[in-house]
């Protein structure tokens, strides 16, 4: 089904999974990934809203979960980043440790947006994210984010590269898709990823 994006708003920000919106009801695709890694500005460039998703240069500022509505019943939820813990009490799995724990159980899940810096992919959080979500058979796709900060054939040859170790890692084929909110790459094919998963 092809959703238009740009009609995207905020719903709400809440502190914990457990104020979630009923997962009887809609569907949704969780962005998850490193504090820093991109996740608010993917969000931004999809739905082509500069202040949708507060972008921030220093890591770990968001602890709350964003929700935005596409519509009624289709959401996507940012999740805070992983890996970052100076500026609260929470450890740096924290944020890591309730995403696993909502992907194994949350019904209405119907895929994860994993979102890796290009020039630091599949860290060790990413992936235990990947296992889990492979555990449970929700699909996933990786956005390869901050591509423009390298040359375009290094870009080719690195995507290849992590294309091939996720292969070697999980033995599984994980779509991955070279992405920047600056040169727009990726912008397409993430809103054919979520159509797809979204009907
Ligand atoms: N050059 C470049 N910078 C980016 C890109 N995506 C995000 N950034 C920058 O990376 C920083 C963190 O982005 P943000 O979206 O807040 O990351 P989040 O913590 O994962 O939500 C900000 O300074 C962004 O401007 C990209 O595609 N290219
Ligand atoms: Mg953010």
């Amino acid at each position: 089904m092809i959703h238009d994006y740009h009609v995207t708003y905020f719903l709400i920000s809440v502190p914990s999974v457990y104020c979630l919106p009923n997962e009887k009801i809609g569907m949704e695709v969780a962005f998850v990934g490193y504090s820093n890694s991109g996740k608010s500005s993917a969000i931004n460039a999809l739905t082509y809203q500069k202040k949708l998703t507060k972008v921030s240069k220093t890591p770990g500022c968001t602890q709350l979960i964003n929700l935005f509505e596409v519509s009624p019943s289709i959401r996507l939820i940012d999740f805070p980043g992983y890996g970052y813990a100076k500026k609260t009490k929470k450890s740096k799995n924290y944020w890591h440790d309730v995403i696993c724990k909502y992907l194994k159980k949350r019904e209405n899940l119907k895929g994860l947006i994993l979102i890796m810096d290009i020039r630091h992919p599949i860290k060790y959080l990413d992936q235990k994210i990947i296992e889990s979500a492979l555990s449970v058979d929700v699909p996933i796709c990786t956005l390869l984010s901050k591509s423009d900060k390298i040359s375009k054939n290094i870009l080719q040859v690195t995507s290849k590269k992590i294309i091939h170790d996720m292969q070697m890692m999980f033995e599984k084929n994980i779509q991955v898709e070279p992405f920047s909110v600056v040169k727009k790459y990726g912008i397409q094919s993430l809103k054919r990823v979520l159509n797809n998963w979204l009907r």
